[in-house]
């Protein structure tokens, strides 16, 4: 389902968060991002810690080539970060589930480290927490170069027609997940290089409860993407494309289709 709030006028209000929902887990995966990190980790604990009661703040970097290690070490004596770091480079996908597998409250708020979101727009994810179990932040408008803004419509546009999915931006790093329903889909998550979008596929055939809300979405300001050089981007594609069909298969083996209705 897609909520169609508004993406300006400011008027969310910002927080408490209700704590009778449950503590949040703010998860970061991070690579190569010593430019940013650290205003978006100021940014988000303070804007969050003094309005969720429950909360814990994980860092997760691996592989870094730039001085991110050296800043994170920095911030963690100063801030009330956990912070995993190794010195082998995960991937995307590998880093996002081992990321997660570390928080320990009800709730995960996954986000991509580079301050392409937002932290008040979490506010406009919080009221969905007791209708819903995954509320995923739709990019609203997308600030991105053309290419990648065309390739992600073309890529969530296949998965809406192989499974038959509602959903508009299902790859999206800024995600709110109930952290029950992530340790049981995470481990399933195999088939495709983007964690959220697979997970949100397979959440939907689990009976999930998924909502999109609109939060704007900020174009990179320094460093560049960790995912989508263009000399890749052809066989990344491709890689999803395969992907998809293999999902596909599983699905239809496991008569997935028939038991959960179009659109339900
Ligand atoms: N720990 C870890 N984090 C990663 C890895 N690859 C990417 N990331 C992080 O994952 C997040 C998403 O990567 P981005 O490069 O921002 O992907 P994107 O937003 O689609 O691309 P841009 O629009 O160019 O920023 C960022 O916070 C990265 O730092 C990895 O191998 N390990
Ligand atoms: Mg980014």
């Amino acid at each position: 389902m897609t909520q169609n709030t508004p993406t300006s006028g400011g008027a969310t209000p910002r927080g408490p968060a209700d704590p009778a929902l449950g503590g949040i887990s703010l998860v970061f995966p991070v690579f190569n991002e010593s430019f940013i990190i650290e205003q978006t980790l100021r940014n988000y604990i303070a804007e969050l810690a003094p309005r969720v009661t429950d909360l814990e703040v994980i860092v997760a970097e691996d592989g870094s080539t730039d001085d991110t290690k050296a800043v994170l070490e920095r911030l963690a004596e100063e801030l009330p970060i956990r912070l995993f770091t190794s010195d082998e480079r995960k991937g995307y996908q590998k880093a996002v589930m081992d990321a997660v597998s570390h928080a320990t409250k009800p709730w995960v708020f996954l986000v991509d480290s580079d301050y392409q979101f937002a932290v008040i727009d979490f506010w406009r994810l919080e009221p969905y927490r007791k209708d819903y179990d995954v509320i995923l932040g739709m990019k609203s408008p997308r600030k991105d170069p053309f290419y990648r803004v065309w390739l992600s419509g073309g890529y969530n546009w296949l998965l809406r027609i192989f499974f038959k999915l509602p959903y508009r931006d299902m790859d999206t790093g800024f995600r709110l997940l109930k952290r029950e329903l992530v340790e049981s889909i995470a481990p399933q998550v195999c088939q495709m290089s983007f964690f959220t979008a697979e997970f949100v596929v397979r959440a939907h055939y689990a009976g999930a409860r998924i909502i999109e809300v609109p939060v704007p979405h900020y174009a990179r300001k320094i460093g560049s993407t960790t995912i989508f050089f263009i000399s890749k981007l052809f066989g990344l594609c491709f890689q999803q494309f395969l992907g998809i069909l293999r999902m596909h298969s599983e699905f239809t083996e496991r008569g997935l289709f028939a038991k959960r209705k179009p659109g339900a």
